[in-house]
């Protein structure tokens, strides 16, 4: 614990791994962490498979490192059970930092029961915040509903895009207008880069937003290069003090603690009556319910009082 609060490597990823195997350590480990929440910088990375989030996520964290940050980077994997598979292109992308100790680089796959990484992501979260890292990146490749479950996670957003990729598609997928805090046209050293800002430009223009709104940048990077990744880290420093001065940091971290409340709440009850673990409360309500003995709205107090 003391280690880890310090940032030792080795005692944060053995708490992380109690995160990940679902410990029944957890309570009390996350009751002893309490006192130190609420530090770091929680910033989300996210983008379609292969624009180059690992490769910022490694330019990024050099660049923090000039500015005497202490970085850890979350690397969670939505679409594969086994943490060790992405792991290794990212090692050798994110290598330059290996053998910094004010860097911690760890992955976590989808392997939970409980409710994936919706559950393990924010209380990993909660492990790094406490072991006083100043910015936690999460990265996150975008399939499916993940961009939108990092932002739930996240202070901060940065949605890449790059160009070849489909463009204005890209931009038009579900959700993508709607998370972003900073939009970062990554492979900007390619055809296109322009024009994928401008689109997106034009359709982040039409977003109504309200006075006093924050209105997100559209920047563009060449990630390997670092170019232009020190205009991201100042655009994340304006986003993290409109953050505090509007009052929205405070609202996004109340509305991921209930959501984290509410969810440690509903597993608790599901698993009291049956659907995690054996002897399923639940069935035999539901069939009394289908033979007439009884009516749902009955059936379900009768549950949730575990009788
Ligand atoms: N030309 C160019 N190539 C880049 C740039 N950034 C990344 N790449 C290359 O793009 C490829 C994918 O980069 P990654 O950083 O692995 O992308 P990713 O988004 O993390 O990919 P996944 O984790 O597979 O979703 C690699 O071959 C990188 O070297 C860039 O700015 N310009
Ligand atoms: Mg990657």
């Amino acid at each position: 614990m003391a280690k880890a609060r310090e940032g030792d490597p080795r005692s944060v990823g053995r708490l992380i791994s109690l995160v990940e195997d679902e410990s029944p350590l957890l309570p009390d480990l996350m009751r002893a962490l309490a006192p130190y929440a609420g530090h770091a910088r929680i910033v989300g990375l996210t983008g379609s498979p292969g624009v180059g989030k690992s490769t910022s996520t490694n330019a990024l964290i050099g660049e923090l490192r000039r500015r005497d940050q202490r970085v850890a980077v979350l690397a969670v994997d939505p679409s594969s059970p086994f943490s060790g598979g992405a792991l290794l292109g990212d090692r050798i992308r994110m290598g330059d930092h290996v053998l910094d100790p004010g860097v911690f680089i760890r992955s976590m796959a989808a392997r939970g029961h409980l409710g994936g990484l919706a559950w393990t992501t924010p209380q990993a979260l909660r492990v790094l915040d406490a072991a006083g890292f100043d910015v936690v990146l999460v990265e996150t490749v975008g399939v499916g509903q993940s961009e939108v479950e990092v932002a739930g996670h996240a202070d901060s957003t940065i949605v890449l895009l790059a160009p070849g990729m489909g463009d204005g598609i890209q931009a038009a997928k579900a959700g993508i207008l709607e998370i972003g805090d900073l939009y970062v046209v990554n492979k900007s050293d390619r055809d296109g880069a322009d024009k994928v800002r401008r689109d997106l430009r034009s359709m982040l223009g039409l977003a109504e937003r309200r006075d006093g709104a924050w209105r997100p940048p559209v920047l563009k990077t060449t990630a390997s290069t670092a170019t232009g990744v020190a205009d991201v880290v100042d655009a994340l420093e304006e986003h993290a003090a409109w953050l505090r001065e509007s009052g929205e940091l405070e609202r996004r971290r109340v509305r991921r603690a209930r959501d984290e409340v509410e969810t440690l709440a509903l597993t608790a009850l599901r698993r009291r009556w049956g659907s995690v673990g054996s002897g399923d409360r639940l069935d035999e309500l539901a069939a009394a319910v289908v033979a007439g003995e009884t009516d749902p709205y009955t059936a379900a107090d009768a549950l949730v009082a575990g009788s």
